[in-house]
């Protein structure tokens, strides 16, 4: 069976490859975007995407993915740490979703190692660069094939 994924990116995020480029890379976000649509496209996996900065957009997104999305990958970016608005949102629609980081968070600032999105996903993935992103649809798909 061919899966429908969202890939959905928090705040910032779209800064990606142009600053920081020390911490977060030097692709940017569509550069990560089109090589993981390759990947996916490969397995006959359908793949949407969406990023914002706004707390409530991305909720409608998580929303809307019920319709039509078997999981999600997400990088929440900040609002990895403090958004209970999407924890509510990823639990009220049940659907598997899979935490990505770019960076390792466990081995930066304090208030970077608290998610509160982590009890309410499958799992984390966190520290592999853009690689993150594509373990994160691996671990995704495997859950899926069994469940
Ligand atoms: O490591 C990650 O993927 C993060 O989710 C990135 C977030 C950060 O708040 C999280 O703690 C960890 C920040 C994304 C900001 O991205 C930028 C990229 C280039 C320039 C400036 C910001």
């Amino acid at each position: 069976m061919s899966h429908k994924i969202l890939i959905l990116n928090g705040p910032n995020l779209n800064l990606l490859g142009t600053r920081e480029k020390s911490l977060y890379g030097q692709a940017t976000l569509a550069d990560i975007l089109n090589e993981l649509q390759a990947y996916a496209e490969a397995q006959g996996i359908e793949l949407r995407s969406f990023q914002s900065n706004s707390e409530g957009a991305l909720v409608d997104a998580i929303h809307e993915a019920r319709s039509w999305a078997d999981g999600l990958v997400l990088n929440a970016g900040a609002y990895t740490h403090y958004s209970i608005a999407l924890r509510d949102a990823i639990a009220g629609v049940g659907l598997p979703v899979v935490e990505v980081h770019i960076s390792n968070v466990h081995a930066r600032e304090e208030f970077r190692h608290k998610s509160v999105l982590a009890p309410v996903c499958l799992g984390v993935i966190a520290g592999f660069g853009r690689w993150s992103y594509f373990l994160g649809l691996d671990a995704l798909l495997r859950h899926l094939a069994e469940n």
